[in-house]
């Protein structure tokens, strides 16, 4: 496989203004019948039309009304002498119902859907498939109408009607040019809950959210996401609805979360489905936020597009910025804002830190890769959101509201660069830090790795200053051994020894401010000198988490335990326990001998932990994250050399000790917290709900120690009694996570009520594959688990709920000195591959930081990828994978 690098990029040779797209659809064989208007590139050197295909049958080319010569080199439909402009009509056939790899034209459960991003156009009819290239499309779709009642495209439906043989066809017409990833049919048997809203500009629109026939019950809170998120981005970014009709589709066979296509989004059913009996209050804040985000790339990707996709963070990182602070500004309360922060924060620092540290490292705009499918990361998501969120930071939000308004307002109707859009924010804000330091700033989208920045304090008594000094490096990534100062806004503030906020005068400064400050960091080294402090305070710093940095900080416990007790900065409140309990696990597992006894936290730990429970002036949810532990990856990211058996090992053991020393305080906040009136999903209703469930699976865990049978059976009972699926889920999870007998029981229940429910079966494989191992049970049991006859690996939502559990998120038990688990990931990446390689790519990476772990493990999984790699017939995407994994 070859590499694609930015560099090469050159603008297209032709021009595609209109397409004319005529689908007879049949799963076995559908005929494409593709009619275009092409016309010569006049800004680039003639030459001929090369067309992207994959997994076509070609038969017949036709330009301008003829028959016309071509040739096929590799995949690419060639076309010599061609005039200036042109006719362009193909006819191809595909196969739907044999599309494993779900990309392009694939059946779901008897009905047909597209997947188009980010090269899968090229698998309906041959196309320039490029993000550059925009045209005005017109679809009529015609297939049998018993089949297939519902048939949908882009756009407006402009005509109807029927065909003889019970066939029966629609026309849509989209007002908007688009590129071709962007393109979407549906059509089959589905039902809508439709709402009619009135835009502030006084326009209608109709909003349809399409189910299966059973599932309509579940597509209220879609809906209501869905009107809100309209209501969101035009309050907040003056960003109307530009379409009559918007649609989104579900479907249970989907490689990601959803699709922006024009005016038809195509979502997994896990982002659309909920009610109170199948969906928990995690479900339902995740399909908010992910019909905020397709939504929002209406403009954020659908006006305004890539230009090519070294640009994908342009769309991505934007539209997840937009996400989060739509989820934000739904808060009524600033105490659950900056919990869905804290929540941001931790998915980048337990899943992308550790891909800026591995083999897969890429800047944000990468310089090249094999299979752009790879590319969708962490990295070019959630640190392509915090490059946007430091944008904000540099020009303050109506800054960068002005800088937004400019964006659309220059590229609309374009496919640009996030050179583009930075420039933007800049021009809309001239006088800025950000505008100031533009090229130095574009290095975040530049430079991979996490940047590291050292910071240190000196308090002078006699002079009454504090200088607060920095140091900040990027270790070197994949083909970047050297990396330059990054531009770092470092929200910080002071507390003084009364856990008070101290004002802040730098000594240039005339007065003192108040609360939070931003420094902006450009240097490899640089110091803030602050006068007129009158004692030694303690710092907090990267407040908000003002930069996507690792801040090292020699704090001592009593200033993080201060930091904990009085911070206005709620995420650094968290911070604080977070560092105190990472501090304790790095010491237990450094120390020369460990076992599930080891009593890793120390009192003055537990005593903060139990002041936290039960301070009645902090919210429930800010109080679960607070008494939440870093995850096993989390804490491993930490250390040099990892033993993934210690870490574990470790980690249990400071849950017991939790679980134990609070126990009295666990009985009480499970007894305050727990939920007995209507349910309801807004955050402080389900914060009071996860706080209730930590102090169960806290107790059960306890119990488990003691032998005491109270808990459990109370678990148990709360299992059956539940009238909403978070506190049913929770209560099965305490059973199942702490190995209590009990949990066998229970399970088996859940999964008699909820065996119709595709999606409340993800969640039974995915609590069994994903429990705390003891003694290796948990290999066996996921073998038998794909067993089940509800188990399909080529289902996506099933294959991860059980092979993704176990390999990506259980790393105590697929990291087994006898070297199976990693044996059978391997056995696993290359099945999966066989099927579909964008999952198996995906599964592929969960390896990625092999080259850290302790022997044995090191040699036996770095073996376990030389056998992937060796398999012949490989996926580019799982090929591209394995081999960075091993160079
Ligand atoms: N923009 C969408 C990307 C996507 C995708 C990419 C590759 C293969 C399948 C895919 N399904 C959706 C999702 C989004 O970020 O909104
Ligand atoms: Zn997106």
């Amino acid at each position: 496989p070859v590499a694609i690098r930015r560099e090469d990029y050159r603008a297209p040779a032709y021009w595609i203004d209109t397409v004319d797209l005529t689908f007879d659809l049949d799963p076995a064989k559908t005929r494409v019948l593709n009619r275009m208007r092409l016309r010569r590139n006049p800004d680039v050197a003639p030459e001929p039309l090369r067309l992207d295909g994959d997994e076509l049958n070609l038969a017949r080319v036709l330009v301008d009304g003829q028959g016309a010569s071509f040739r096929m080199e590799a995949d690419q439909l060639v076309i010599d002498n061609l005039p200036d402009a042109f006719e362009l009509e193909l006819f191809t056939t595909c196969a739907p119902a044999k599309n494993t790899k779900l990309m392009g034209l694939f059946v779901s459960e008897d009905t047909f859907f597209t997947q188009c991003e980010a090269e899968g156009f090229r698998r309906i009819t041959y196309f320039l498939d490029r993000p550059d290239v925009m045209a005005s499309y017109t679809v009529t779709i015609r297939a049998a109408k018993a089949a297939y009642p519902v048939l949908l495209s882009n756009g407006n439906l402009v005509e109807q009607g029927e065909l003889p043989e019970g066939r029966h066809f629609a026309k849509w017409v989209d007002p908007f040019r688009k590129p071709s990833y962007l393109f979407a049919l549906v059509a089959g048997k589905l039902v809508a809950r439709e709402q009619r809203i009135r835009a502030r500009n006084g326009r209608e629109h109709l909003l349809q959210v399409y189910v299966r026939a059973g599932d309509l019950d579940k597509t209220e809170h879609a809906m209501a996401s869905l009107v809100n998120s309209v209501a969101w981005d035009e309050a907040r970014f003056g960003l109307p609805l530009d379409l009559d009709r918007f649609m989104i589709v579900a479907t249970s066979d989907f490689n990601m979360g959803a699709m922006e296509n024009k005016g038809l989004n195509i979502f997994n059913t896990k982002y659309v489905l909920a009610n109170q009996a199948t969906a928990t209050d995690a479900d339902y804040s995740n399909i908010e936020s992910v019909v905020g985000h397709e939504y929002f790339h209406n403009w954020s990707g659908d006006r305004v597009t890539c230009r090519d996709w070294f640009q994908l963070s342009l769309k991505e990182g934007l539209t997840v910025f937009r996400d989060q602070e739509f989820s934000q500004d739904l808060c009524a309360e600033a105490s659950a804002r900056a919990v869905k922060r804290i929540e941001d924060v931790r998915v980048l620092r337990t899943a992308q830190f550790p891909e800026d540290a591995g083999p897969m490292a890429h800047p944000v705009r990468p310089d090249s890769y094999i299979e752009i499918s790879n590319f969708y990361t962490v990295t070019i998501y959630e640190k392509g959101a915090e490059v946007v969120r430091m944008m904000q930071t540099l020009v303050g939000r109506e800054g960068f509201a002005r800088g937004i308004t400019l964006y659309f307002e220059r590229h609309d109707g374009h496919a640009v660069t996030c050179d583009d859009f930075a420039q933007a924010i800049a021009d809309a804000n001239p006088d800025s830090e950000l505008a100031r330091l533009l090229p130095q700033f574009k290095r975040w989208y530049g430079q991979a790795g996490t940047p590291r920045l050292a910071a240190h304090g000196v308090y002078d008594a006699v002079q009454r200053t504090y200088t607060l000094s920095f140091v900040q490096s990027c270790p070197p990534t994949p083909g970047q051994p050297f990396k330059e100062p990054f531009v770092i806004p470092v929200n910080l503030g002071l507390l003084g020894p009364d856990g008070r906020e101290l004002p802040l005068q730098l000594a240039d400064d005339e007065a003192p401010g108040a609360g939070t400050r931003t420094l902006v960091l450009t240097r490899a080294g640089e110091q803030f000198t602050f006068v007129n402090v009158d004692a030694e305070p303690v710092p907090s710093i990267l407040r908000g988490f003002s930069a996507p940095v690792i801040l090292e900080y020699d704090y001592s416990d009593a200033q993080l335990l201060a930091l904990l007790a009085h911070d206005t900065d709620p995420f650094n409140r968290w911070e604080a326990a977070q560092r105190l309990a990472l501090r304790a696990a790095i010491q237990a597992i450094h120390a020369p001998v460990v076992g599930t006894s080891d009593q890793p936290l120390d009192q003055a730990y537990l005593d903060a932990m139990r002041r936290v429970l039960r301070d009645p002036g902090l919210d429930a949810a800010f109080k679960e994250l607070v008494l939440t532990l870093p995850s096993e990856t989390y804490i491993a990211e930490q250390l040099e050399v990892v033993d993934p058996q210690r870490v574990h090992l470790v980690r249990e053991a400071m849950r017991a000790q939790l679980a134990a020393g609070l126990f009295a305080d666990w009985e009480q906040a499970y007894e305050q917290h727990r939920e007995t009136g209507a349910y309801s999903p807004d955050p402080r209703s389900a914060g009071r709900r996860a706080l209730a469930g930590l102090a169960l699976s806290y107790l059960c865990l306890a119990a488990r120690a003691t032998g005491d049978a109270v808990w459990p059976g109370k678990t148990l009972q709360r299992f059956k009694d539940a009238g909403n699926m978070t506190d049913r889920f929770n209560a099965l999870q305490a059973l199942v996570s702490s190995g209590h007998a009990l949990a066998a029981q229970a399970l088996a229940r859940f999964h008699a009520i909820f065996k119709n429910e595709a999606l409340v079966i993800d969640k039974w494989f995915s609590l069994q594959a994903g429990a705390p191992d003891r003694g290796g049970d948990i290999l066996p049991l996921v073998k038998q688990l794909m067993k089940h006859p509800d188990f399909s690996l080529k289902n996506p939502n099933r294959a991860r709920s059980v092979i993704f559990s176990y390999c990506n998120a259980n790393p105590g038990a697929l990291h087994r000195p006898d070297a199976a688990g990693y044996v059978f990931w391997s056995e696993r990446v290359i099945e999966l591959d066989a099927i579909n390689p964008q999952v198996a790519a995906r599964l592929a990476r969960a390896l990625d930081r092999w080259s850290k772990l302790a022997e044995p493990y090191r040699s036996a999984a770095r073996e376990a990828i030389m056998r992937v790699a060796a398999k012949p017939e490989l996926s580019k995407d799982t090929h591209e994978v394995v081999t960075r994994a091993l160079a």
